[in-house]
């Protein structure tokens, strides 16, 4: 029988305040619940997002991270899909494989934990991590991946090839997965298509690479940081726009669809802004283009166009995890990975120590990082 685990976490005391490294206590994981030992956590700008105060489903005093890969330490009653020494990566998008949504076929939405997830606690209602005190500390993204040890439900992780190395796959748990997933599944980009990328960060740059793989024509990347065209083209982008810089009384839509003979086939917004949603959902090609929203916006903002670029045939669609269900299909993007299809590690710029966690978020805002993997 598994015992309480004390470990290190990071802790999400105060929004907007440094993260407080503690000696905390995990739980013994429950009926289908299994305990993680957490070994790599990749950090993710949604982290930023909910510890900056502006997600509602943000919660203190909690333990964030959702990038994150380990090895199965204990199972709880009734769960048959992973085993003690198994290599998972977390999932915060789970698969039930059972409920309505992971049966209908069309979306990777599973809902079965949809409402404990979204209040930080687990399917019972109530929490496996307690502070020095025995207070307890909310969950998120149903990962946690801030802590040594984290306790998932059994539908959030999925055991990858032993062979991968989870300091890498990690990033399959969130960034890489969503781009790549976002063209590939969501957009179904196919050979030829043109393609417009809004923001040169993991996402961005894994949607990229993911039409790439499709064998898509022109594919435009536009960031406002000149020092990303490099990385754009190393994952496959054609051409780079710093739309700060364009030489044209045109709006960036009018510019794009003029230089691509009346708009693109798709364009991704990864950058959470609702102007640029705009302005991708503008550059889609009349009649068929369709313009997919990846970037989280902040709470309480709207979109808007005129219901015209609709009406005349373009599609406004949205993507979570890249469309991807966790459990069925990401042991394939690790084997993509482990043949050497799949360009996962090239990401990563930065290592860091959970001790350090506060210096790995302080160069993830320094605009020179694109992913830092914290060793647990
Ligand atoms: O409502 O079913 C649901 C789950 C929605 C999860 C959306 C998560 C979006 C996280 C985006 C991270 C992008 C890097
Ligand atoms: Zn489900």
């Amino acid at each position: 029988m598994a015992q309480p685990i004390k470990c290190q976490a990071a802790v999400l005391r105060e929004f907007g305040k440094p993260l407080s490294l503690e000696t905390i206590t995990v739980d013994a994981p429950k009926s289908h619940e299994v305990r993680v030992k957490v070994l790599y956590t990749a950090l993710c700008h949604t982290d930023e997002y909910t510890a900056s105060g502006s997600d509602p489903e943000g919660f203190t005093p909690s333990v964030l991270g959702h990038e994150s890969a380990g090895i199965v330490e204990s199972i709880g009653p009734d769960v048959d899909s992973v085993k003690v020494g198994d290599r998972v990566i977390l999932l915060y998008t789970p698969e039930c494989k059972k409920c309505k949504y992971c049966l209908s076929g069309k979306t990777n939405l599973c809902q079965a934990i949809r409402a404990t997830q979204g209040k930080g606690v687990m399917p019972d209602g109530t929490s496996r991590f307690h502070d020095a005190e025995g207070k307890p500390l909310y969950h998120f993204m149903g990962v946690s991946g801030f802590s040594q040890y984290t306790v998932v439900a059994d539908i959030s992780l999925v055991a990858v090839d032993p062979k991968a190395d989870l300091d890498v796959v990690c990033l399959l748990g969130c960034g890489v997965t969503t781009g790549v997933g976002a063209a590939q599944i969501t957009a179904n980009v196919q050979k030829g298509d043109s393609v417009a990328v809004w923001g040169a960060g993991t996402v961005g740059l894994s949607v990229v690479q993911g039409a790439q793989l499709r064998d898509a024509g022109r594919i435009i990347v536009l960031d406002l940081d000149d020092s990303k065209e490099e990385w754009a083209r190393e994952f496959g982008a054609t051409d780079f726009i710093n739309p700060s810089k364009i030489d044209s009384n045109k709006s960036i839509s009018e510019y794009l669809v003029e230089l691509t003979d009346g708009g693109l086939d798709f364009t991704f917004d990864c950058t959470g802004n609702t102007k640029v949603m705009r302005q991708a959902l503008e550059s889609a090609h009349k009649g068929w283009g369709q313009s997919i929203i990846i970037g989280v916006a902040a709470s309480g903002q709207e979109i808007s166009t005129r219901p015209f670029q609709l009406v005349t045939g373009r599609v406004w669609k949205g993507s979570a995890f890249g469309g991807v269900k966790g459990r069925s299909q990401l042991p394939d993007y690790v084997e993509q990975y482990l043949n050497g299809k799949l360009k996962v590690k090239e990401y990563i710029t930065h290592h860091n120590t959970l001790a350090d966690i506060e210096k790995g978020r302080e160069v993830m805002h320094s605009g020179k990082c694109m992913r830092c993997v914290l060793d647990m």
